[in-house]
């Protein structure tokens, strides 16, 4: 018996966990902690508990498929590479502009810089982009106004030190439970916890103050908040004098949102809001977390600067315990967007659009002519194939007909188009509408590296070997690279690509295999092999051009669709502890699936008994775009005139509901968050 432990990093959620993966003569039979790691130090929640479960399924891709007359056949890799090569030619000799790529935050740092290279130097095009638009797009393109660099301002271990917790549009207890640990490690040495959230979540059940409020009013919540404090004297007059600007046109605006005002807008009570805005600005070192419940909403990189705002008005930046901290969701949706899977900048956020950095890479990839145009976003890439102006969509790693809003939507597009290749490790319902699917490796068969949610560098390493052909991701990519002509895809191996990766990235620059190989890894920015890394970031200055954080004056506005008679509720949208988004990975895995085997909608008691709906009880949810059935969980723990999806379930698909009309003006990010909708008990 070959009984083998491979230390590696867990392939679902940003928090960056390590343990080892057990395989017994080639087969993955369990997890064992690795106690010395430095984020979870042994600890583990559910999925990464049984993240092997999904690996050794039967139905993993084995072989390329290719479609004809409408049905899949087994193909060689020669076949399939070679049609996917010479499609993409053609297509791009016609015009580059009308091809489209999906990266992935579930693959390797080594295989998203692969990709956008690929679709950079050999298709010729920025229409390069991936979940991220969905995720925390708004916190990268708000947090980059505010303190010039869109990143997490602090590690997971810093939050333990923090007096108070702040935690807004986060049920980081379900969807980030090891930095749950580090809130309850800091709860445990006296520090109070405060919720904002329209759901009383299992996170604001420990919470010391909780703030049910309704979805799309952040702004005003926080403003209302801004409001106090000054009316209190409690800003911090030092921090904003000395690492500020634009404080009085924030002081303006928020004078319009004293506190009952503000109680009209998001229904909680003025002196809740009072009380919370004491609480977090008497606080020596306030942590303030955010997830989707801020960045999904056409107003979320305002959300986003306005938490920003609060922490900058209390001084709360740049210390142990504080920070604005976007708690990135895939494993390495952080390092997809470090390597500029992104349709507006290079690798380490150089922009596209500057001429110096153009000529700069040019010279690095040995190439010409790249192109210095942004490139369409990820709903816009839906829209533009809906309309015929993208004809060809190359998606590695994702699953749009159950993430997108809009799914009908979605599968128009995508029967749209002329040519379509998806590249995963499951025949997901997006690869089943591929013309050409490719079979990857899983995490656990490859090796690279991950970038958490602290942007902490981390390596994945390959503990058995893939299904049948399936191929590792950055390969396949490669291997299409050459068969288009191209030269600068002859890497050996994921150590090679990151060599590579760190020439050109300069947040990378000083991270060798050597310094990543120790368990505290490396945190970015990490310019040169003498630095130590950079665990919290804007500690003397901010990373903006003049070192000083921008304030941002914002008015709160509605939601881009409203409850009225025909939909009088607010649909929200989100995530459960046992489940991964499309459920691909974790519907496949026996012990989570059994614990969640079917969705819900979330329906308030009190709204429940009006409509005459009981517990368990199919109903059908209704919006503009569509409509669902699907069993209710009337419960206390929403707010009355709100309801909630997780949108695992395609089966019951939240984003049948969801609406890709309207995005975020910065970010593009469509309101997941907020829908009108109508319930209805089924009746006969
Ligand atoms: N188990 C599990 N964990 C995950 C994931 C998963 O699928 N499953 N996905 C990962 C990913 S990619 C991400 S991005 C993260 C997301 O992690 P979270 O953002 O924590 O998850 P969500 O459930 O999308 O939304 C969080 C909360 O926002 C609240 N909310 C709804 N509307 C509003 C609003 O208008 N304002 C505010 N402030 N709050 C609102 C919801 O009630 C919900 O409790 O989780 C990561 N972790
Ligand atoms: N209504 C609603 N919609 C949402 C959200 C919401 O809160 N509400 N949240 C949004 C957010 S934050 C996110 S991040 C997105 C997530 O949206 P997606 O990224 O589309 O969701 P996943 O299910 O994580 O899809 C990942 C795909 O990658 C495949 N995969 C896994 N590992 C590998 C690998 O190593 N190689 C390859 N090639 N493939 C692999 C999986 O099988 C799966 O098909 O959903 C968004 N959609
Ligand atoms: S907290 Fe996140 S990284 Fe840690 S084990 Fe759970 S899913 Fe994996
Ligand atoms: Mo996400």
């Amino acid at each position: 018996m070959n009984l083998e432990y491979t230390p590696t990093t867990c392939p679902y959620c940003g928090c960056g966990c390590g343990f080892n993966l057990v395989s017994v003569d080639g087969r993955l039979v369990g997890v064992e902690p690795w106690k010395r790691n430095p984020v979870n130090e042994g600890k583990l929640c559910p999925k990464g508990n049984f993240s092997y479960e999904f690996v050794h399924r039967d139905d993993r891709l084995t072989t390329p498929l290719i479609k004809e007359g409408g049905k899949f056949r087994e193909a060689t890799w020669d076949e399939a590479l070679d049609l996917v090569a010479s499609k993409l030619s053609e297509m791009k000799e016609s015009n580059a502009e009308q091809l489209a790529f999906l990266s992935s935050a579930r693959c390797t740092n080594e295989e998203n810089y692969v990709f956008q290279k690929f679709v950079r130097t050999v298709i010729g095009t920025n229409n390069v982009d991936h979940c991220a638009r969905l995720c925390h797009g708004p916190s990268v393109a708000g947090l980059a106004q505010t303190f010039g660099s869109g990143a997490m301002t602090n590690s997971l271990e810093s939050c333990a030190h923090a007096d108070v917790v702040f935690l807004i549009g986060t049920n980081t207890l379900e969807q980030h439970p090891l930095m749950w640990r580090r809130v309850l490690q800091a709860k445990d040495k006296g520090a109070k916890i405060m919720v904002a959230d329209p759901r009383f979540t299992p996170s604001a059940k420990q919470a010391d103050l909780y703030l049910p409020f309704k979805s799309g009013t952040d702004v005003a919540l926080l403003n209302g908040m801004m409001n106090v404090i000054l009316e209190e004297g409690l800003e911090d007059k030092e921090f904003i004098e000395n690492r500020t600007t634009d404080f009085e046109e924030l002081k303006a605006m928020v004078k319009k949102y004293p506190v009952e005002e503000v109680s009209k807008i998001t229904g909680v009570a003025p002196e809740l809001i009072r009380e919370a805005a004491i609480m977090y600005a008497k606080a020596d070192n306030a942590a303030l977390l955010f997830s989707m419940g801020i960045t999904q909403h056409t107003v979320g990189t305002e959300n986003v600067m306005s938490t920003s705002n609060l922490a900058m008005l209390t001084g709360n930046i740049g210390r142990p315990g504080t920070g604005v901290n976007p708690l990135r969701g895939q494993n390495n949706v952080q390092g997809a967007c470090d390597m500029g899977a992104l349709p507006v900048s290079f690798p380490g956020y150089q922009a596209v659009i500057n001429e110096e950095l153009v000529s700069k890479m040019e010279t690095s990839w040995g190439c010409s002519a790249l192109s210095p145009t942004p490139g369409l976003t990820v709903v816009e890439i839906m829209h533009a194939a809906h309309d015929g102006d993208i004809k060809g969509l190359y998606i590695m790693g994702e699953n749009p007909m159950v993430s997108d809003p809009d799914i009908q939507h979605v599968e128009a597009a995508l029967n749209n188009l002329d040519f379509l290749v998806v590249q995963d490790i499951f025949l997901t319902e997006t690869a089943a509408l591929a013309d050409v699917v490719l079979p990857a490796m899983s995490w656990a068969e490859k090796d690279g590296t991950f970038t958490s949610t602290e942007r902490r560098v981390q390596y994945v390493r390959k503990a058995v070997d893939g299904p049948g052909e399936a191929r590792d991701d950055w390969a396949i990519v490669s291997e299409i690279a050459t068969r288009m002509g191209s030269d600068l895809f002859n890497f050996n191996s994921p150590q090679e690509i990151f060599e590579e990766v760190r020439s050109v990235t300069p947040q990378y620059a000083g991270m060798n295999q050597e310094r990543l190989s120790k368990p505290e890894a490396l945190h970015w920015p990490c310019p040169d092999e003498e630095h130590p890394g950079t665990p919290i970031l804007h500690a003397e200055r901010f990373a903006t051009a003049d070192g000083l954080g921008v304030f941002k004056a914002i008015e709160w506005k509605p939601p881009a669709e409203n409850p009225d008679e025909e939909y009088p509720f607010i649909l929200t949208t989100g995530r459960s502890l046992f489940h991964w988004h499309t459920g691909s990975m974790t519907r496949r895995s026996e012990t989570l699936d059994r614990e969640m085997p079917s969705g819900w909608v979330e329906i308030n008691t009190e709204d429940a008994a009006e409509l005459g709906i009981k517990n368990k009880e199919m109903v059908r949810v209704k919006t503009r775009r569509g409509e669902i059935e699907i069993g209710a969980k009337v419960t206390p723990d929403i707010i009355k005139g709100t309801v909630f999806i997780p949108f695992h379930f395609a089966e019951s698909a939240a984003n049948i509901l969801t609406s890709g009309d309207q995005l975020d003006p910065f970010a593009k990010m469509p309101e997941l968050k907020v829908s009108a909708a109508s319930v209805q008990k089924i009746t006969g």
